[in-house]
């Protein structure tokens, strides 16, 4: 770290780069720029944990490669800074024309990761679209664990929430490795130290992942199978929990429906034939119901490995099974461990919110007449396409919100084909990126040490699944600490939509939150569109409803944990409720039987499978630039396992080429003892525009160009396969 001078102070505030949000303490030279971040020992809910991206969290603020000014596209097609005012300007007669001549389906909406961490900007720009009525919204989250919400429609939710991992005794992961992407499964803050503590109480943690990841080396039972067979070895344990009778009957027999279904769907599933298909022991399924079913408290979840390779609904339909019949959720008179801070206040009740509707959320996309629209959104494997559709009925104009479509979808040739057709691109982004310098127009925004911000998002994460948001009742409000810089023309990213809003004549109403809550009903903002609020008076409205109020944080900026508040219960149930979960879903159940009927990804003259992985040191494309983090293996390796190397005559540095059924990539080899042999483990996010001639050892591999959106694609999500992906190695 820099030696401090006497000019030189210290100010508290939030790490924004992943759903972590570390608390951290930033150091500010006398010019008043950050130069350095660390954890924040003092804080009890992190006790001072952060990663390396973090200390480099400042340099975002600061690197002469962040945007000053937005950018718009001149004739010549040059990108040239414009003033903030006037691009909105611009893009607001553009828009205008364009919806005027061709209608609202021919603009659409991409929200990528941070998007979901900027809670005012998601709101703003949701009252945007809605004011719009624009439907063509795709997300990151189709292209990450969609399962999750259609497991969820299926099943029902429970209102009293599940158990939190620090008060379980068993906890289950599947296909996810929170010790490095730190995004829930085991709580964000200090996962490590939660987990190190929660083993010397006895938890069993039950792994199962194709890689002895940072996390499985810390489990007391790892099932290290074959990538893609996650579904037999949920079915072999719920089998197993069933023929032994260890389920929670009491709580079946008043909550749960289709027991007897999810009973005949798993029955074809013994621990010998799971053993066969996924290629681990049988007793290894047997001991992993036997301690899962037996515990008292806990939870199983489930990651992107598990939503990428083949089988996200079921996997994730089976995942709420096991929880549902083991009877994982908090009960009538519960303590509820993280009732919330600044989230809209809720009840927690004893009682289930019934299925909900899976799919017919309005009409098919033009590009996918057979994919009724579900409840995960849009298929974003499927915008390209709808950019590129022949005729005059097809996507013209889009909006990306915080994410790297170049870097992150799949399929980056048909992806750039696409961006390339736009007629309107607008991005949203800090940074040139690949996607940026594609477009017509770059918003550039100030970054969050710049603007108030909280922990909203991350707390509100406990609505997309079990074992994700805070599992206690923590809350931080962070205010700006830093100016801009000097001479910058930058505003908050919610600030573009409603001056976009305004230009346009639009009304926009404001909601709270950044995912909708079950059961809950969310108190609506008119906004006076006549003046641009302050950003603090958006964050209001952001919290608007919650527990404890935001002031309350801005007052007492030292008290995150809210433990001495009156504790909350989980209510009994109303007494006329008769809803029910249900495990018996025959619309997700059947995709059982397809799955035992074989392995419909096989592709003969494919030896290899590659998998997906997050590293330690970037996010997503979000530090693939910076020397500091990229330091350790340069890139983003072709991980093999030693003995694979050796038979392919490879060492570590060697460039091979791999080849899937869809296309080829160059990619650096590197030993990873840790690695199922047979596999390829690679980091996505990374790599040069297609077409551009690049040197791999410098930008890395875009994994995205060994995945087809057409082939492989799962039901409702279209979900393309994305892990366990067949390829074949060629030396380069
Ligand atoms: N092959 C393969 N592909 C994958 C995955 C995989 O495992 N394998 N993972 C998938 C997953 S899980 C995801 S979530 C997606 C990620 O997909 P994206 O979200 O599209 O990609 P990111 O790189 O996270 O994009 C985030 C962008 O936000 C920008 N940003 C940073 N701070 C701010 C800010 O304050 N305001 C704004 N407006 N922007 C900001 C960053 O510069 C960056 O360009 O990738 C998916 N793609
Ligand atoms: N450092 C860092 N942190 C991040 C990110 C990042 O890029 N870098 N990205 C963020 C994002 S957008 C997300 S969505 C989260 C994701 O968080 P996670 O879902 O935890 O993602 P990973 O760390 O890639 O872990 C996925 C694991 O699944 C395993 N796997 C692969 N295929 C299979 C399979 O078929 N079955 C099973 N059981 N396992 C399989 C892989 O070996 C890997 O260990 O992380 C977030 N956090
Ligand atoms: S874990 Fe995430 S939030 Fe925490 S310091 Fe690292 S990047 Fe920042
Ligand atoms: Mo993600």
């Amino acid at each position: 770290m820099t030696s401090r001078s006497a000019a030189h102070v210290e100010k508290k505030s939030l790490c924004r780069i992943c759903t972590a949000q570390c608390p951290i303490v930033v150091e500010i030279d006398a010019e008043g720029r950050p130069v350095s971040a660390r954890g924040d020992k003092q804080n009890p809910h992190s006790e001072g944990f952060f990663c390396l991206k973090g200390k480099h969290f400042p340099e975002m603020h600061t690197t002469p490669g962040r945007l000053r000014h937005s950018l718009a596209r001149d004739a010549g097609g040059e990108q040239r800074p414009i003033e903030v005012e006037r691009a909105l300007d611009e893009i607001a007669v553009r828009l205008q024309a364009i919806l005027d001549r061709h209608g609202p389906d021919s603009v659409a909406v991409y929200t990528g990761t941070l998007f979901y961490q900027l809670p005012q900007t998601a709101a703003m720009a949701t009252a945007w679209m809605d004011a719009l009525r624009l439907r063509l919204r795709f997300s990151s989250g189709t292209i990450d664990q969609p399962g999750k919400q259609i497991a969820a429609a299926a099943h029902g939710v429970w209102l009293g929430g599940s158990h939190v991992f620090d008060e379980s005794d068993v906890w289950m992961l599947v296909g996810t490795n929170p010790l490095v992407a730190i995004s829930g499964g085991i709580p964000h803050a200090n996962p490590a130290r939660r987990l190190e503590r929660a083993r010397a109480r006895g938890l069993e943690l039950i792994v199962i992942d194709p890689r002895r990841s940072e996390t499985a080396k810390r489990a007391t039972l790892h099932l290290q199978p074959r990538p893609g067979t996650d579904p037999a070895i949920l079915a072999g344990i719920l089998r197993e929990v069933i023929t032994t009778g260890r389920f929670d009957r009491d709580f079946v027999r008043e909550n749960v429906a289709g027991f007897e279904r999810l009973a005949q769907a798993v029955e074809p599933f013994t621990a010998e034939r799971v053993a066969v298909r996924a290629d681990v022991s049988a007793d290894a399924i047997r001991e992993a119901a036997q301690r899962f079913a037996s515990a008292r408290k806990g939870s199983v979840t489930a990651g992107t490995g598990a939503n990428m390779s083949g089988w996200s609904n079921l996997t994730e339909y089976l995942v709420l099974c096991l929880n549902s019949i083991c009877g994982r959720f908090r009960r009538a008179g519960d303590r509820v461990a993280n009732p919330g801070v600044l989230t809209t206040q809720r009840a927690f009740k004893a009682q289930a919110i019934p299925p909900y509707k899976v799919e017919g959320y309005g009409k098919p996309l033009r590009s996918r007449p057979d994919m009724p629209p579900a409840v995960c959104g849009l298929p974003t494997s499927a915008l390209a396409d709808e950019i590129l559709l022949e005729g005059e009925d097809r996507v013209r104009a889009l909006f990306t919100i915080g994410g790297n479509p170049m870097r992150a979808w799949p399929d980056p040739v048909r992806t750039q084909a696409a961006l390339e057709r736009l007629e309107l691109h607008v991005v949203v982004d800090p940074r040139p990126t690949d996607t940026a310098r594609l477009a017509d127009y770059v918003l550039a925004p100030l970054l969050p040490l710049e603007t108030p911000g909280s922990t909203l998002s991350t707390e509100n994460l406990f609505t997309v699944s079990p074992a994700l948001g805070y599992s206690e009742p923590y809350g931080q409000y962070a205010p700006p600490i830093v100016a801009p810089p000097p001479g910058s023309d930058l505003r908050e990213d919610w600030a573009f939509f409603f001056g976009l809003a305004q230009r346009m004549g639009l009304a926009l109403e404001l909601s709270p939150g950044v995912f909708p809550i079950p059961g809950v009903r969310m108190p609506k903002t008119k906004l006076d569109m006549r003046e641009t609020p302050t950003g603090e008076a958006v964050l209001e409205l952001v919290t608007r409803g919650s527990r404890i109020p935001l002031e309350r944080l801005r007052r007492e900026p030292d008290r995150v944990l809210f433990d001495d508040e009156p504790s909350v219960f989980v209510e009994p149930r109303d007494p006329d409720d008769t809803a029910r979960l249900d495990v018996g879903s025959a619309l997700l159940l059947d995709e059982l039987a397809v799955f035992d009927a074989g392995d419909p990804h096989a592709r003969a003259g494919y030896a290899y499978r590659m998998v997906n992985r997050r590293m330690a040191n970037t996010f997503n494309s979000l530090g693939t630039d910076l020397d500091a983090l990229t330091a350790r293996y340069g890139t983003n390796p072709a991980f093999l396992h030693p003995d694979d190397l050796a038979r392919e005559g490879l060492a570590r540095g060697d460039l091979v080429r791999l080849r899937s059924p869809h296309g080829e990539l160059e990619a650096v080899a590197w030993p990873d003892p840790d690695l199922r042999p047979g596999l390829v483990s690679m980091c996505h996010c990374w790599g040069a525009p297609p077409g551009e001639a690049a040197d791999v050892r410098k930008t890395g591999s875009n994994v995205g160009l060994l995945i087809s959106v057409e082939e492989d694609c799962a039901r409702f999500s279209g979900i393309p396969l994305m892990s366990a992906i067949p390829v074949r190695l060629v030396r380069a």
